[in-house]
């Protein structure tokens, strides 16, 4: 529960939060060495951006861009009240600088939200303005010479110390920790809330009054009298007195599915639309409050676990809502263990909030799934901070024999493997990135070199226009896959049947292919490194073919009674 409050302690700035939680994908033991600034830099040039792009879309002045900007934002989470507090502040620096035809990068770096530190290469976004820079900075330093805003030190990484938004920030931890009841007991793993790792999460606890209830339990005898799993089955056939867990579900097989998961298993997403001035309206920022209380993760659509129709118009079901299909006793039974940043080596940090019990629970089916960040790193030189295959080997072996000692037996636990990265670059390096999509003038190649260059990219190895790294990258990953397969074919445990399972990319992109896509539509466009919506529900797909073909005993059988559960039960109290 801390890192969900720790990012929305800097949510009023959501501008300099949007890429910090992207970037913060190695949240773990790597911040210290990373320069402070980077995020707040990224925030910086992007809201600037936004600012004079959507002057430049509407043919506006830039003030009246700034109040366009902030009255689009949602009053929640006091987003628009910081909105005006921060034109307030940086407003009229931001208007004598953009009039004067500086561009973003210039904005913030003399407004100190960038900085190039003493024998460090400069940071930029955008192409260097034709004057040198050195020039060019000066003279902007000039236009905002007797500002009073410059009196603070922006140099900290968190914006909430600075004087004027900390009442804001207390103000706006408060209002969350009153109104959401933090749960951290093991029983109390499930809620009725949708956000803050809630039902988007794992299943609704359908009585939170109750630890005894919960979704994946056996049923208490037989559900007669409430629905001790949550599955929207209980009560007892008035015709014959047989309670109709019993009838329906007795010998169904029924389990769970459990994701271990990084950012893209939870479905890291920054709408485009969030940045993008040409299409900004009142409804872009509707999901905007909701999106950080869940650390801009959006499960609920992910394809492990999501449960809501997909908004791609993709027909493809996430794996829960295929299991869920095939026998409806599994109602509710998902729970998405994923985190930005996970890799095998910090995932003993959060296992333990997998929630399962040997004995009164079902079996599960838990997809080990950390795909990047092994050797995914922000480092100036990545190579040296990837998890190497030894050190691959011991944690996961850790991790299984938690699970082991956790899971009910007959669960089944499939290691997913990494993937080969090199599509990121070969994709998108020329085409553009949103903010670049106005003026052709920001290439995805440009936008991962300001992120390397400020040290704090997703993923340096492949976001690079260094093939060399690109390739060493790649080599480190088939050599972790290849760690994972091993273990797969040579480990035995008591309680679960260990599977292992290519994530192969290039596969997902053919069959995107056959429907007239392009690949570049795979990637989110506004971080250029996760997987999206399509792609998720195409590997969830290509997952359960798989698993349906060469493991069909993983997926249980098909329930003959599930029209009769619709029948009597209809949405079964849907999620
Ligand atoms: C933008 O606005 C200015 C002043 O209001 C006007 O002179 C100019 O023609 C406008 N440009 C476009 C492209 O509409
Ligand atoms: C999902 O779509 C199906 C039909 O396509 C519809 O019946 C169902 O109500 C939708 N579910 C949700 C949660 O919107
Ligand atoms: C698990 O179940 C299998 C059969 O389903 C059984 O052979 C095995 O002994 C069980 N293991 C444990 C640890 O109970
Ligand atoms: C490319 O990456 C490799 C491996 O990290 C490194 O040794 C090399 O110096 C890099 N080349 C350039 C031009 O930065
Ligand atoms: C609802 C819920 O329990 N979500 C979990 C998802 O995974 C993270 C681990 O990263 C847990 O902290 C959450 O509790």
């Amino acid at each position: 529960m801390k890192s969900p409050r720790k990012v929305l302690m800097v949510a009023p700035l959501f501008f300099l939060l949007t890429l910090h939680t992207s970037a913060s994908l190695a949240y773990d033991d790597q911040s210290s060495s990373r320069p402070s600034n980077g995020h707040v830099c990224i925030g910086c040039v992007l809201v600037v951006s936004v600012i004079e792009q959507l002057a430049q879309v509407h043919n506006t002045t830039v003030q009246t861009s700034m109040e366009r900007l902030c009255s689009y934002l949602p009053e929640k989470l006091f987003l628009k009240t910081t909105c005006y507090v921060v034109v307030r502040m940086f407003g009229p620096d931001i208007i004598k600088l953009l009039e004067a035809d500086m561009n973003a990068d210039v904005v913030c770096h003399t407004l100190e939200f960038c900085k190039q530190d003493p024998g460090q290469p400069l940071c930029h976004l955008y192409p260097l303005p034709k004057d040198t820079w050195k020039f060019t900075l000066k003279k902007a330093r000039q236009i905002v010479k007797k500002s009073p805003t410059l009196t603070y030190s922006r140099s900290d990484s968190d914006i909430c110390s600075l004087p004027f938004l900390a009442k804001i920030c207390q103000k706006i931890k408060l209002a969350i920790e009153n109104s959401v009841p933090f749960k951290d007991t093991d029983s109390d793993k499930y809620s009725v809330f949708p956000t803050l790792r809630g039902y988007h999460w794992r299943g609704r606890d359908c009585n939170d009054d109750d630890k005894t209830v919960y979704p994946g339990r056996r049923p208490d005898n037989w559900d007669a009298r409430q629905d001790s799993n949550c599955n929207g089955i209980w009560g007892v056939d008035p015709k014959d007195g047989i309670p109709y867990e019993k009838k329906f579900c007795e010998g169904s097989q029924p389990r769970g599915i459990i994701l271990l998961g990084d950012s893209a298993g939870a479905h890291f997403h920054i709408p485009p639309e969030w940045i993008t001035a040409s299409q900004m309206s009142l409804k872009s920022f509707f999901n905007l409050p909701a999106a950080l209380t869940d650390e801009l993760n959006w499960p609920q659509l992910s394809g492990a676990t999501g449960f809501l129709n997909s908004t791609s118009g993709l027909k493809e079901k996430s794996i829960y809502l295929r299991l869920r299909k095939r026998n409806r006793c599994n109602h509710r039974d998902y729970q998405n263990i994923s985190r930005n940043g996970a890799s095998s080596q910090n995932l003993k940090n959060f296992i333990e909030s997998l929630s399962r019990n040997q004995l009164l629970d079902h079996p599960a089916i838990v997809i080990y799934a950390m795909i990047g960040n092994d050797v995914c790193n922000g480092k100036i030189n990545p190579v040296p901070e990837m998890t190497t295959p030894e050190k691959l080997f011991s944690k996961v072996m850790q991790t299984l024999r938690y699970l082991d000692s956790h899971l009910p037996n007959g669960s089944h636990v499939i290691l997913y493997s990494l993937p080969d990265g090199t599509f990121l670059w070969d994709n998108l390096h020329n085409r553009y990135h949103p903010l670049g999509q106005l003026n052709k003038d920001v290439t995805y190649e440009h936008f991962y070199s300001f992120l390397n260059c400020l040290q704090v990219s997703p993923c340096h190895g492949w976001m690079s226009s260094n093939q060399t790294l690109r390739t060493l990258t790649s080599e480190r990953a088939e050599q972790l896959s290849n760690t994972l397969k091993r273990i797969a074919a040579s480990q035995k445990f008591a309680n679960f049947n260990l599977l292992y399972m290519d994530f192969d990319f290039q596969e997902i992109t053919e069959e995107w292919r056959k429907t007239g896509g392009q690949p570049w539509q795979l990637i989110e466009p506004v971080d250029g490194f996760h997987p999206n919506e399509v792609a998720l529900q195409l590997l969830a797909d290509s997952f359960w073919k798989k698993v349906q073909l060469q493991w069909p005993q993983v997926l249980g059988k098909e329930n003959p009674f599930n029209p009769q559960i619709e029948q009597v039960f209809g949405d079964q109290g849907g999620h």
